[in-house]
């Protein structure tokens, strides 16, 4: 498959807890794929809008910064051959509670909280994951990761 990075989000309630941040990063590095830059964040308000800019009309935008800002997130760059798509998989899709009926073993069924409050982020295309990944790490990390 191709050769791509996503951004991985662990969101501010998985840092809450020390032992799932272990647990969560011990899982990818034993998958193969490659944690090619982490870092932790406190975003502001501002910086979360931006963040989540085409989410600013819908009805949970206000709730989704305010988690978003509640505390520190970790970013992680990934790369590895289809990347993008295998980190969506390892989190399952958005609703938690859904997920548990459906896909339990994902990240967002064992630790999501609530619809909003689902405890991981990853990019949905190529595009999207330069966006974000620029966005967190500055252009020329991202020139780096994707070498
Ligand atoms: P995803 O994070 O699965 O890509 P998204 O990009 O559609 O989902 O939405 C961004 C975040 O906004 C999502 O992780 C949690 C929140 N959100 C999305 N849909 C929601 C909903 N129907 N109710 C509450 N929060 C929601
Ligand atoms: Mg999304």
């Amino acid at each position: 498959g191709a050769l791509e990075a996503t951004l991985a989000l662990l969101k501010p309630d998985i840092l809450a807890n020390p032992a799932f941040v272990d647990s969560i990063i011990n899982d990818i590095q034993n998958s193969g794929m490659k944690i090619a830059l982490r870092k932790q964040v406190f975003w502001t308000q501002g910086q979360a809008e931006q963040f989540y800019a085409e989410h600013r009309r819908r009805f949970f935008f206000d709730r989704l910064v305010k988690y978003m800002t509640s505390g520190p997130v970790e970013a992680i760059a990934l790369s590895g051959p289809n990347v993008i798509s295998w980190w969506r998989q390892k989190m399952g899709a958005t609703r938690p509670a859904q997920m548990r009926m459906t896909n339990p073993t994902c990240l967002r069924a064992r630790y999501g909280l609530t619809d909003t409050r689902n405890s991981f982020h990853g990019s949905d295309s190529v595009e999207s994951a330069k966006r974000e990944l620029v966005f967190v790490f500055g252009q020329p990390a991202y020139k780096q990761i994707i070498l």
